[in-house]
């Protein structure tokens, strides 16, 4: 049994290095904004540099009593045992990251489409990211673009299946349209270039956090 329940945390950030800011220091700002769930993404680095980084991150995350998760690096998320660990479609299959971090650590899953979640959902992931929402250049390669009408058709067509995992979209992501997500059925949303573009990302954190919660 996971001691922790994903259902209370509304927003995700995703860390992200930019020219002002490593990963570290980005999920700093979005924990002192109140964010309290982090996944750490970190693309073409050493494996030295996501150790590193990783262990920082979740110290931090523990402090402020945020969930740390781990992108794609499914053994360091089970070595550290940090709180889940995400994965594309391309990444590891659901099923041998399940064997590896057991049924302690959460897994999501990225998905596109309602076929994409069917499937993960067989597999047994924890919750889906759903994305992407609208254009970002955040994420290499990206999937059609869904909007919130694809958002709101996908997640309808999940519960008329009895589909009833978490789901956060993804990509894109801006205050304002944060709470018209939740609305269309989302369980939250997950971001990262609006708040570390913004002028001041630890108040840019701390208005998504508020605007999540009216
Ligand atoms: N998957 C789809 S979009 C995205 C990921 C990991 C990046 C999200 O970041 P942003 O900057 O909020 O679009
Ligand atoms: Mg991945």
């Amino acid at each position: 049994m996971k001691y922790k329940t994903l259902l209370k945390h509304n927003i995700q950030f995703i860390t992200h290095q930019t020219n002002a800011y490593n990963h570290y220091q980005s999920a700093l700002m979005a924990l002192e904004g109140g964010v309290t769930w982090i996944q750490l993404r970190m693309k073409d680095c050493s494996m030295e540099f996501v150790k590193q980084q990783a262990q920082l991150v979740q110290n931090a995350c523990k402090k402020h009593n945020a969930l740390f998760f781990i992108d794609d690096y499914v053994e360091l998320a089970a070595d550290l045992q940090a709180d889940g660990v995400h994965l594309g479609q391309k990444d590891m299959p659901i099923a041998q990251a399940r064997q590896i971090v057991g049924n302690q650590l959460y897994i999501g899953g990225t998905a596109n489409t309602f076929e994409q979640i069917k499937q993960l959902h067989k597999d047994g992931v924890d919750y889906v990211g759903l994305g992407p929402f609208a254009y970002t250049e955040t994420k290499k390669n990206l999937s059609p673009i869904l909007g919130v009408e694809g958002v709101k058709e996908i997640i309808n067509q999940c519960r008329a299946n009895n589909i009833h995992l978490p789901i956060h979209i993804i990509g894109g992501i801006k205050k304002e349209d944060a709470p018209s997500i939740l609305q269309a059925g989302a369980n939250a949303v997950a971001v990262s270039s609006a708040i570390l573009n913004s002028e001041n990302p630890i108040q840019e954190a701390a208005d998504f956090v508020s605007s999540l919660n009216h």
